[in-house]
């Protein structure tokens, strides 16, 4: 069969594009709402890494860094518009937009378990509509929050207190009687410094990062929920990517999430340098631990059913422990 060569010639040109096209190496913009270089932001720090060596000339991550660049408060809507493709934020920073995330905290199961059980995919609908975005890893899970004090108690009543909050803590510390007061995390020491605040609402770890152990006197225990922090990814930056290019995310996302459970080994490290630093322990043991926990989490969910009734019925089916 015969073409004529300038067929033949088009042809070529147009397959070479498609190849040219298909082959040019994408560049996201992440962001972090937690500060460069400390515990929570470290698990996104590292998925970047193995995004940009396995996808040299695939696609890369600019990292443009954490709060000097934009507050915390910020990120969900930066990364619903589009400002930024991909962002490592906690739920609690986000509930203006998507009350269900701060649900994640509430998680007594693994994310391997929620990815199987439909709670994954009930709340990728949510992110979806919401966010316009993606989970796509949590990279903390299995590392619970404490109260933290400059001041003692010697009961479950935080009656008289003004503890610095986020949406995490916030139903759970009024239900005892606290007043609250939302900062970010990087508006803490200076609170407790001027005595703005008598404690915090934080998780085991990360205490040293920006430190607040020099203004910490106690922490009680026990500890309550599951902190969590993911990596999001805008949705219509996703739909653009090609599949090599979704393959070394949803690799790098894959591998950064089975890791989440090694925070445990982190909480004890943690908990040793409280110890060493002379932060001390009020300790609820026995019934009024069990009493302190539950408290916990019936103001925790009650405040999710209030946001959401529907989804949060949901939520506490997929995530809570039966
Ligand atoms: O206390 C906080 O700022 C907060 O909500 C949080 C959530 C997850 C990890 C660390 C902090």
């Amino acid at each position: 069969m015969l073409y004529r060569f300038s067929t033949i010639m088009t042809v070529m040109v147009l397959a070479g594009l498609a190849d040219a096209a298909s082959a040019q190496e994408i560049a996201l913009k992440g962001i972090t709402s937690f500060a460069e270089k400390t515990f929570y932001s470290r698990g996104f720090e590292r998925f970047i890494e193995k995004v940009n060596a396995d996808g040299k000339g695939v696609i890369q991550i600019n990292y443009i860094g954490g709060p000097k660049a934009m507050p915390p408060f910020e990120v969900g809507n930066a990364l619903k518009t589009g400002v930024v493709d991909i962002a490592n934020a906690t739920g609690a920073f986000y509930t203006n937009l998507m009350p269900e995330a701060d649900a994640w905290k509430l998680t007594e199961r693994p994310m391997a378990e929620i990815r199987k059980n439909g709670g994954y995919a009930y709340m990728a609908k949510i992110y979806e509509q919401k966010l316009n975005g993606i989970l796509l890893a949590r990279h903390i899970d299995s590392n619970p929050f404490h109260i933290y004090l400059t001041k003692p108690i010697s009961k479950v009543d935080l009656t008289g207190l003004k503890l610095r909050i986020t949406p995490v803590y916030r139903d759970f510390f009024q239900s005892l009687g606290a007043t609250v007061v939302q900062t970010a995390p990087g508006e803490v020491y200076t609170a407790l410094e001027r005595g703005v605040v008598d404690g915090y609402g934080w998780p085991i770890t990360g205490i040293f990062d920006l430190g607040w152990h020099e203004k910490t006197k106690y922490r009680v225990d026990p500890g309550f929920y599951s902190a969590e922090v993911s990596i999001v990814i805008n949705k219509s930056t996703w739909d653009k990517l090609n599949p090599a290019q979704k393959k070394v995310i949803t690799d790098a996302a894959a591998w950064i999430e089975a890791q989440a459970s090694q925070t445990v080994k982190e909480n004890e490290a943690d908990i040793a340098k409280q110890k060493a630093a002379g932060i001390q322990v009020i300790e609820f043991k026995g019934a009024e631990g069990a009493d302190f926990r539950k408290k916990a989490y019936d103001a925790g969910w009650a405040g999710v059913l209030k946001q959401s009734p529907e989804h949060g019925a949901k939520l506490r089916e997929f995530f809570a422990k039966k």
